[in-house]
């Protein structure tokens, strides 16, 4: 059983520890996991490279421990409750012995087809436990998976196909979200037109939707697994062999393929579980996470898996078929510990106290935030009525790369503070750094966040191109990992995080950059440029807002609109959708030729009284006609 803090007097004590001697405080939670052989060296690393290797030279296969280790204690104990979008609709209750044998014929399957260790395999799937069976059968034959959200568009997915250079895509005849009806298969049809190194689609039948199926390339995934044997022997793997690979926006480019390794995410995806959420046998975890995010990865797969943990799984959406799904949810399935994101919470606060009514939500012992800066109303308004006042919020913060939760509070140990995420975890080592890069020490001060030290989570390279790795993360502060974010450290030491200070865009807690919506943009006839920024948006935390140049006179302003968006919804996703879009026929630019964005974002929120130092501009009468155009828009 992997240890867990008990008392803050623990927590401090374990930190300082893990400090002093992080391979010691590390290789002490390593020894609960089942090794096929150990490591001979905990940790080797810098981060100039960077190079960081966990538990070197150890071998293993991480589902063992999330299945083998289990059997003997737990085989009839449910591993996933799924619940499905529509609630008339059965719900599904698949034990540790269940996912055991389904995860071993999958592997079966694609050894059948093809797949070799390192191989990567993309999975484009809706909310189903298979998603879980096919992530855990790659990792059971070494073969590397890349998860895409299935939100995503064709072009974002063959995107990612050829990124990876994929062999094989498993997906599904389609999936309805709330009311809306999404057909995977033809999307993945369309991917793959422009996908050519994909030999094999293995399609699961979720809604027997009507797909065209291409003879020699797609195949059912019933009639694969009917035909597959239950037995598997996992494959041997290094510890710092690639687990899986997750695209993310950065401010820059193309998304990148956050890539992780067996052993350290392993180590730390539970570790974080138990000791965050206060994790207890038996109990219900669920997690509203996406499987095709980083978070639905860590604690709705891994991290309860390896815990021997019951994880709920759940297809749909907040506010169907109303907005009491939740916690219909909560009670039907008596959840013990539930993990949202704040723009969720915002989303329901504006529905008031009814949809509780009636509703027993006693299950609760945790709650839990995370993808976004949570403001204190939605804090407290989640406190109240989901947690009617005795229930832990833990608000976690943490990243793609950095595999799981950094800072956040341990849940009825840590004491609160509405909107902050509290404490850094054992092992990591949060620094404030000011513009320069020089280290702002002491408490009740702000700066960027970035961490010195490694953990055993942290990413260890961007899919096929470590120089961009080390440039985006090691490059701005040297040996530091640089997150990205702004943050303050109050007088106690609690950390708050404040939010992004590049140009990465957190709608809805989905990370945009700036630059992947601004080259849809631009596709469009009409437009010469564009430039995008955030504006703060009530629901969603932050919204889009586009300006953008056209190269002759726009005919209909609204219909160019529309056109924009449903540009942008083909290239990246629905999600990715501007919410404002205004036609302006300059940007304010400096000598040098760069945009401005402080000064758009500025009139983005709509705060024009103090635009700050525009001297550096060529032309400052460009900004009173966007701030004119910008009334205009926004009324
Ligand atoms: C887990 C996840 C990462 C970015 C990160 C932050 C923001 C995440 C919090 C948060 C404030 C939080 N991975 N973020 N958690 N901001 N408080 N508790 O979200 O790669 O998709 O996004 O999300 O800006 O850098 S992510």
């Amino acid at each position: 059983m992997i240890p867990q803090i008990k008392t803050i007097e623990e927590y401090h004590q374990q930190y300082t520890q893990s400090i002093e001697h992080p391979e010691t405080f590390w290789a002490g939670i390593a020894e609960h996991f089942e090794w096929k052989q150990k490591w001979t060296q905990v940790l080797e690393w810098n981060f100039t490279e960077p190079k960081v290797k966990w538990f070197g030279s150890g071998k293993l296969n991480i589902t063992e421990n999330c299945l083998d280790r289990h059997q003997t204690t737990r085989r009839n104990q449910t591993a996933i409750i799924w619940e499905p979008n529509n609630p008339g609709d059965k719900s599904r209750h698949i034990s540790y012995g269940e996912l055991f044998e389904l995860v071993q014929q999958f592997a079966n399957v694609l050894i059948q087809q093809g797949v070799k260790k390192g191989d990567r395999i993309c999975i484009y799937l809706p909310m189903v436990p298979e998603a879980v069976v096919a992530m855990l059968a790659c990792a059971r034959v070494g073969a590397i998976h890349s998860v895409v959200f299935a939100g995503f568009s064709s072009q974002s997915l063959a995107d990612r196909i050829n990124d990876a250079e994929c062999k094989l895509l498993i997906t599904a005849d389609g999936m309805i979200r709330g009311e809306k009806k999404v057909e995977l298969k033809q999307i993945a049809d369309e991917a793959m037109q422009l996908s050519p190194c994909v030999e094999r689609c293995i399609v699961f039948n979720h809604k027997s939707f009507t797909v065209q199926m291409q003879a020699g390339r797609d195949l059912w995934w019933n009639d694969l697994m009917a035909a597959a044997s239950p037995l598997h022997e996992a494959e041997s793997m290094d510890s710092e062999d690639p687990l899986f690979i997750l695209y993310t926006s950065g401010s820059t480019g193309k998304p990148k393929g956050v890539l992780h390794t067996t052993a350290g995410y392993m180590v730390y995806a539970a570790y974080t579980f138990k000791n965050v959420f206060q994790y207890q046998d038996q109990d219900v975890f669920c997690c509203t996470a996406d499987i095709g995010w980083v978070t639905g990865h860590t604690y709705i797969v891994y991290g309860p898996l390896l815990n021997g943990a019951v994880t709920l799984m759940f297809e749909g959406i907040p506010s169907y078929p109303d907005t009491g799904r939740f916690w219909s949810l909560i009670e039907k399935h008596k959840v013990n510990y539930f993990y949202t994101a704040p723009t969720a919470i915002r989303s329901l606060q504006l529905h008031g106290e009814e949809p509780f009514k009636g509703k027993d939500l006693s299950s609760l012992k945790v709650l839990g935030t995370v993808g976004e800066p949570i403001n204190e109303e939605a804090w407290h308004w989640y406190h109240q009525n989901a947690g009617k006042g005795n229930c832990p919020i833990v608000d976690t913060w943490w990243q793609t790369e950095t595999g799981g939760i950094l800072i956040s509070p341990l849940a009825g140990i840590t004491l609160l503070k509405p909107a902050y995420a509290t404490l850094p975890l054992p092992g990591v080592q949060p620094v404030l750094v000011d513009e320069k890069g020089n280290e702002i020490s002491g408490n009740g001060v702000e700066g960027n966040l970035c961490i010195k030290f490694p953990w055993p989570g942290i990413a260890r390279s961007l899919y096929g191109d470590h120089e961009r790795f080390r440039s985006m993360y090691f490059s701005t502060y040297p040996n530091l990992y640089f997150t990205g974010d702004g943050c303050k450290r109050d007088e106690d030491g609690y950390y708050r995080i404040t939010g992004r200070v590049d140009d990465v865009i957190n709608v809805s807690g989905h990370r945009i950059g700036t630059g992947e919506v601004e080259d849809a943009i631009d596709e469009h006839g009409y437009v010469v440029e564009s430039a995008v920024v955030a504006f703060p948006h009530e629901i969603k935390g932050q919204g889009i807002y586009a300006f953008v140049i056209c190269d002759r006179n726009v005919p209909d302003e609204e219909v160019l609109r529309s056109e924009i968006r449903n540009h942008v919804s083909k290239m990246i996703g629905a999600f990715a959708r501007p919410d404002k879009i205004q036609m302006v026929n300059a940007l304010p630019k400096t000598r040098s030729g760069k945009i401005m964005r402080r000064i758009l974002r500025k009139i983005a929120e709509g705060d024009t009284s103090n635009l700050g130092d525009i001297s550096t501009l060529i032309d400052p009468l460009v900004i009173d006609a966007i701030k004119a155009g910008a009334e205009n828009l926004n009324g």
